[in-house]
């Protein structure tokens, strides 16, 4: 490593897992307009130029100051032709005119409306798009055919919309803390994704459970689902097996001993009350607790009612993948991504949310800490807070 204060010790690593990434940094106006290039790319299913702006967007997240010339981006990695004339335009003219048509157009402003519904993926939004429908109440209209996910995604549409407070995740622990407790003493719960990395509003709220005794959180996901559902907390659910390893490991999956995790994506019935109280810290799950009062079958309006629908993924993790399964689900996407691509590429191992993999001593590496995976990768420890890469 090159001497402190020397500028050139400032060297920006090219993988974005070799980088700390704060949440809040000084390029947002270049990294917003980047962001929804990639977006753009990813609704015409063309992810390597998804990827290739996204991290671009990341090395300006990590940069420790603004942007003021194009001199300053000389030396950065994972600046392609396209990002670069980009960033150029916003740094001479304010704005860039490929950006603000793509943020306009027609196609980008339905297939957000549309994957911004809870089920509704990519493929759909677009063939819906192609269809002739424009947006949520197209679909009612026209009378679409829906699955129970999407049905849910349409009938919570407005509270699914309205980011989750860091207030409201915490009422959440709460009351999926009492729930796990509750079938099954010992089990530990743990807060992930955004609000682990210091967010303070979520588009859900993520919880990785475990037991020390491995074994004991085998069927564990029904229990809790039950559980919940017969205090009236839970709007939907959905619970499945392997689905992880079959959406994001492809061909190289890992053997089936560890094809065992489960994942619960859910709608939480919250009520406004047990937030409030929780504020002025006198909570008590209680105050949550009580459901069951006859629903319309239509969209639910929050503004009429004491709840508000909130968007809620349970996983269950044996105790021994404990700590991929930790920093596989802390994120953000992009460190994912990159510290799978780190650990292929420049390491031949393969890392994923149950166990990393060392080809060349053709072995797995056991973890019990997020420290000591970071350690096998040969990486300096990235603190969640700063993997908002
Ligand atoms: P947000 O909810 O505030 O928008 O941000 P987030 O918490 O970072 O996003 P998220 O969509 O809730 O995802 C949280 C993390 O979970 C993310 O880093 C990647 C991980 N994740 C999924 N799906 C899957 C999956 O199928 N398998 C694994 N292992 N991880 C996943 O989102
Ligand atoms: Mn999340
Ligand atoms: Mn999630």
């Amino acid at each position: 490593p090159k001497p402190n204060g020397d500028p050139s010790a400032m060297q920006m690593k090219s993988y974005a897992c070799q980088r700390r990434t704060p949440l809040k940094h000084h390029n947002s106006f270049l990294t917003e307009a980047l962001e929804i290039l990639s977006q753009n790319a990813e609704y015409n299913d063309n992810e390597g130029r998804s990827v290739a702006f996204r991290r671009a967007a990341s090395v300006l997240k990590a940069l420790p100051h603004r942007v003021k010339t194009i001199e300053d981006l000389r030396c950065l990695p994972c600046l392609g032709d396209h990002s670069q004339r980009v960033i150029k335009e916003i740094l001479e003219d304010g704005s860039s005119r490929e950006v603000e048509s793509t943020r306009q157009s027609e196609q980008f402003q339905t297939m957000k409306a549309l994957t911004g519904i809870f089920g509704v993926g990519v493929r759909t939004a677009d063939r819906w798009f192609r269809e002739g429908l424009r947006s949520p109440d197209d679909l009612i209209r026209t009378g679409q055919q829906l699955n129970r996910a999407q049905q849910a995604g349409l009938q919570y549409y407005d509270d699914l919309q309205k980011p989750v407070t860091k207030a409201e995740a915490d009422v959440i622990s709460d009351i999926v803390e009492k729930a796990v407790h509750a079938v099954l003493p010992g089990a530990e719960i743990q807060l992930m994704g955004g609000f682990r990395r210091g967010k303070e509003v979520g588009h859900d709220v993520d919880f990785l459970i475990t037991h020390p005794e491995e074994g004991k959180e085998e069927g564990l996901m029904p229990k809790i689902t039950n559980w919940l559902e017969e205090q009236g907390l839970l709007l939907y659910q959905k619970t499945t097996r392997n689905s992880y390893l079959e959406k994001m490991d492809g061909p190289a999956r890992p053997p089936n001993n560890m094809d065992r995790f489960e994942r619960c994506f859910s709608i939480f019935k919250l009520q406004k009350s047990a937030v409030r109280c929780k504020s002025n810290s006198t909570a008590s799950v209680e105050d949550v607790s009580r459901g069951g009062e006859n629903e319309r079958p239509s969209e639910h309006h929050s503004e009429e009612s004491g709840w508000r629908a909130v968007r809620v993924d349970l996983v269950v993790s044996p105790y021994s993948q404990f700590a991929f399964a930790t920093l596989g689900w802390t994120g953000s996407k992009l460190f994912e991504r990159e510290l799978r691509r780190w650990a292929g590429q420049e390491k031949h191992m393969s890392l994923s949310s149950h166990a990393l993999y060392d080809s060349k001593q053709n072995l797995y590496l056991r973890a019990k800490t997020e420290e000591e995976i970071f350690a096998y990768l040969g990486l300096e420890f990235i603190p969640p807070s700063e993997r908002n890469a």
